[in-house]
This record gives structure tokens, C-alpha cells and sequence, in this order.
């Protein structure tokens, strides 16, 4: 990171470490997840499944790493827990691990294939380590603290270098854990890992959630924030931060390729395409976050073309744009002092302007439609609003007024031929340290081909003994805004979905007995609804209409 008493500046607000500074550098970070529930075809495993299941027959993770390469992935995180318990390391503390499956003949060991894939093809290693275990007979009791801390400690000394742990939030909501022994254990055996989790662990951690797993930081989206917003896991407030907050915590935009997180044969339609890819790039990466895209390698054991070809794609056409900066061969003006400065922990070295207005001029009108902005983050975030015109004509023209910078922001302008701008900061927590500005053409794909099939989405359906009370799995997160189901009387009737933590409602009535209702907005984050009758309920259905 840049030491910016060197340059007599004073920071403000929260800051960044330096493992988080580099972190923001990877910018692309990729996730597998795989498990028993690849075999299992659920998102969520009980505990109860049997070792034996777990037997991918051509389980090949530098083809995973290859694909991760190829798309530009500088960070891979695997699953080696989910919540099912399932280790995929031959973990001394349990039986219930790939020791005892018939992959290798229980030889196998996926966390050190998956690591030696990552140093093969040059990309770090995260882990993720589920700390909601519904297997461990220790889970909810004290002593699992140093069950989870055991197998932490396996983790973070027999596989080299790690450069990030993941804690999951989803079943901790209501647990209470030891997460300072467990950051610990993960600093001082990992000094350059930085730390992924919510709620409880808030004081533990590096990166944060961004509030849904859509691939989306909101517009206005700083990494300050208030440590009360991620223990009480406040969406809307994850997905913002908030200038000021008393702790620099950076979100983390984790979205999986898929409906779901885990292979599901029936989603092979349904790989998000190059240009929904990047749209999320430019909702994470471009709004002052991490871009976390995750993979689901089938039952064979590998990822399959499309996703890898569409991710590809993706990248290319991102990557194309950001080569070509006609920032680089301009002229620039600014109200305030410009100077070098350098990135210690890299040697990285760029220009700073301390400045609230500058205007840049290109050698010749040229046909542009994305910009750029960054702050030098070391100095603290500073920017509250900024707008961007085109000085072209007699008068200034406005292409768009943003709020947070951050460590970078990139937006799209109306396509058009420049050639002079003006960034103009209107508010700012001090005189923002300015960096990083980027003026770009990226030529996008047509296709306009988005997640929803506007199909069937009900799944899998756990019925109460009465029937009168079911939970509706979808396989996946898809937005739906209509459900429908009978019940054998015309009785009241309550409908909730799930939240990631909790069931809410969304809907309630008395009768007929063939409910058919449309929200007037649709559900965008949800695996699963629960339905409940006062008499029997058949017949359901959920879509997007
Ligand atoms: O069902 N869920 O648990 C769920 C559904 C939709 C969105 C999120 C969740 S769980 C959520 O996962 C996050 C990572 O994606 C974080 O770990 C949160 O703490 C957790 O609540």
C-alpha cells in the first residue's frame, strides 16, 4: 500500500489494511463449490448424507484453474465445508470427509489438488469454511469452537500459502462462536490471508457481504461502515456502507454462474451470459468492490464449456476495454497539486491529484462509453457526490453524477465522440486524493438473455405429515413474483420467503380454494418459500410472470 505520511497527506475516516489494498487489486475472485451436494443436487446439505455418495469419476482441478485463468481470475476460493459437514480433506477430527469415500479409495484429498492447481496456474487460494455444520455432533455446543479451530488450523498449516478464509453467514445467525480464536489462528499462520464473514465475526473480518448473492453493490457503494450494520446483517445497508462508518470493510459481490450454487443438471440452460457477466463486473468491480463469481463443477468433476466459454467471453471483451485508455495520451488541468507516489507492497507507482475539479482533454474527438475514477484509498474515502461533463459544446453537458468513488468506479456514459471532460467532486470529506481515471470503449454483446426462464421454478417440496405446511425449493436463487396452490378448503393461508436467514412473509389471505396471486414486486433473493393452510395444500406452482 502507498505510506502516505511519505507524501504529507492526512487520512480520513477508516482505512484500509494492506492485505485488503492488495485484495482490491485482484478485483476477480472465483469460487467453486463442490460437495456431497453436487451428488446430492441440493444447495443445502442435511448432514445425514453417506460418504459413499461423493465419487466424481474424472475430478480434474487444474481443468477448474485453467478456467479461472483463462477468465481472468486472480483468487480461487473452493468450498472444502459446506454447511453438510463434508470435508473434502482428509480431516484428522471427523470421519465424515472424502477419507471415507470412494474417491481414491478414500485417498483422495481435494483441498490439496485444488491447491496445487492454483500455484500451477499462478492464481492464490481461498478457502471456505462453513461454520454452521449440520453433521458435527459439536455444532451449537461449546466445545465446537475447537473442533472448527482444529480443522482451521489443518487448513491454514498444511497447504502453503493462503490469501483468504471465507466464513459463510447462512444457519450462524443465532450462534455464538469464538471468532477470535479463529481469526487467530488464521493470522498468524496466514498473515497475508484476508478474512471474509458477517454478522457475529463483524470484528474479525476484512470483506463483508454486499447483501445478496445477485452480483450487486448498489450505486452508491462505499466500503466504510458501521459495525452494527453487518452484526445485525442489514441488506440494504451492506449493499451502501456508508461514508464515515467507523470501519473500512469491503464488500465481497458473491454470485454464482448459475441459479444455484452447486451442479444441477437442470440449469444447464441456464448459465448466465457474457453480457449479464458483465453487468455484474461493473456492479461490483466498477461500484468499489471485489467481483466473487462462482462455478459449480458437475458430478464428473469438472466445469462445464459454457460456463467457462461464457465467463471467457466475458473477461476478453472487459479486458479489451480496459486496454485501451484514452486518459493516457490526454491533457490535464486541474484545480489542485498533482505527484507520484508508489505502492510499496508492489512497486506500483501512479499519479495523484488532490483535487476537486480537473479537466481532461484528448488529442481528438474519440468515440468513448464507459469512465473511470479512483481514490487513493490510504487517504481514506472521501468522496460524497461527483458529476462528469463533456465540454464539447458552448455549454457543459452532463453525462453523470455519481455519489461514492471508493478504490475505483466505473460507469457507463451515452456513447458519443469526446474530446474534453470535467470531473467535478461537489462533496467530499476533505480534498479527495484522486487516481486511477480510466476513459474506455467497450464494444457489449447483444444478446439480452437474463436469469429468469419465466418457467416452472418449484423444485423440490418437503411436506409437512399433514400437508398443510411445505417448504418449495427452487434449486437455486430466481426471482418469481407469482405462486399458486390449492387447498382443499377456503381457510386462511400464509406464504413466506426465505430471506437467507429467516421465512417472511409475502403473502396471506383466507381462501378460495385455488390461490393464484401476483406480487406487485418480484422476490429477487430467494432459494425457498414455505406455505401454510389450515387444510391441506396441493397442487403448487411459482414463476415470474
Ligand atoms: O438462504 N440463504 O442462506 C441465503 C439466501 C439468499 C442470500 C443469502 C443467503 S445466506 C447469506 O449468505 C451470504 C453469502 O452469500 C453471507 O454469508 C450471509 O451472512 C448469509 O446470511
Amino acid at each position: 500500500m502507498v505510506d502516505i505520511k511519505k507524501y504529507g497527506i492526512t487520512p480520513v475516516g477508516a482505512l484500509p489494511n494492506e492485505n485488503q489494498v492488495a485484495h482490491f487489486k485482484l478485483s476477480r475472485k472465483v469460487f467453486f463449490h463442490f460437495g456431497v451436494n453436487t451428488f446430492t443436487s441440493s444447495e443445502w446439505g442435511s448432514g445425514n448424507e453417506v460418504e459413499d455418495i461423493f465419487s466424481p469419476t474424472e475430478l480434474d482441478t487444474d481443468q477448474w484453474l485453467r478456467v479461472a485463468k483463462e477468465a481472468g481470475f486472480r483468487l480461487a476460493i473452493l468450498t472444502v465445508k459446506h454447511h453438510d459437514g463434508f470435508c473434502l480433506w482428509p480431516s484428522k477430527y471427523t470421519s465424515h470427509s472424502v477419507k471415507n469415500s470412494p474417491y481414491k479409495d478414500g485417498r483422495g484429498d481435494v483441498v490439496r489438488e485444488f491447491v496445487d492447481s492454483c500455484r500451477k496456474y499462478g492464481i492464490k487460494v481461498g478457502i471456505y469454511i462453513s461454520p454452521w455444520d449440520r453433521h458435527s455432533p459439536h455444532w451449537g455446543k461449546s466445545d465446537y469452537n475447537e473442533y472448527f479451530n482444529n480443522q482451521l488450523t489443518e487448513l491454514m498449516t498444511e497447504y502453503g500459502e493462503i490469501h483468504e478464509v471465507w466464513w459463510d453467514g447462512a444457519g450462524s445467525r443465532d450462534a455464538v462462536y469464538d471468532w477470535g480464536l479463529w481469526e487467530e489462528t488464521v493470522r498468524k499462520n496466514q498473515p497475508k490471508a484476508v478474512i471474509f464473514g458477517s454478522m457475529g465475526a463483524a470484528r474479525h473480518i476484512d470483506f463483508r457481504w454486499a447483501g445478496n448473492e445477485r452480483g450487486y453493490a448498489a450505486p452508491t457503494h462505499y466500503a466504510s461502515i458501521d459495525l452494527s450494520s453487518i452484526i445485525d446483517e442489514i441488506r440494504s445497508d451492506l449493499n451502501e456502507g456508508k461514508l464515515g462508518g467507523e470501519a473500512y470493510i469491503p464488500s465481497e459481490v458473491d454470485v454464482s454462474i448459475r441459479p444455484g450454487w452447486f451442479y444441477h443438471p437442470d440449469q444447464d440452460g441456464k448459465v448466465k451470459s457474457p453480457k449479464v457477466i458483465n453487468e455484474i463486473w461493473f456492479n461490483s468491480v466498477g461500484r468499489n468492490a471485489v467481483m466473487l463469481l462462482s462455478f459449480p463443477p458437475d458430478k464428473r468433476g469438472l466445469v462445464q464449456d459454457t460456463d467457462a466459454k461464457n465467463a471467457r467471453l466475458s473477461y476478453e471483451c472487459i479486458q479489451k476495454m480496459l486496454d485501451v485508455n484514452y486518459f493516457d495520451n490526454s491533457k490535464v488541468t486541474t484545480d489542485g497539486e498533482s505527484f507520484t507516489v508508489t505502492d510499496e507492497a508492489d512497486g506500483e507507482s501512479f499519479t495523484v491529484y488532490n483535487a476537486s475539479v480537473m479537466d481532461i482533454t484528448l488529442p481528438s474527438p474519440t468515440l468513448v462509453n464507459v469512465f473511470s475514477l479512483g481514490e487513493l484509498i490510504e487517504a481514506g474515502e472521501r468522496v460524497y457526490s461527483f458529476k462528469l461533463e463533456s465540454l464539447d459544446n458552448d455549454e457543459p453537458k452532463l453525462l453523470f453524477e455519481g455519489t461514492s468513488v471508493g478504490f475505483r468506479r466505473t460507469f457507463r456514459i451515452p456513447e458519443g465522440e469526446y474530446s474534453r471532460f470535467r470531473v467535478t467532486i461537489l462533496k467530499s470529506q476533505g480534498t479527495p486524493y484522486l487516481r486511477d481515471i480510466g476513459i474506455h470503449y467497450i464494444l457489449d454483446f447483444d444478446d439480452d438473455s437474463e436469469l429468469s426462464s419465466g418457467g416452472e421454478l418449484v423444485r423440490d417440496i418437503e411436506w409437512s405429515e399433514d400437508r398443510r405446511s411445505c417448504v418449495v425449493s427452487f434449486g437455486g436463487i430466481f426471482p418469481f413474483n407469482t405462486v399458486e396452490f390449492t387447498i382443499d378448503k377456503a381457510v386462511p393461508y400464509r406464504v413466506y420467503a426465505f430471506s437467507g436467514q429467516v421465512f417472511e412473509e409475502i403473502l396471506s389471505g383466507t381462501g378460495p380454494c385455488v390461490v393464484c396471486r401476483t406480487l406487485p414486486s418480484p422476490i429477487l433473493d430467494s432459494y425457498q418459500i414455505k406455505i401454510e393452510a389450515e387444510s391441506k395444500i396441493s397442487a403448487i406452482s411459482v414463476r415470474l410472470k
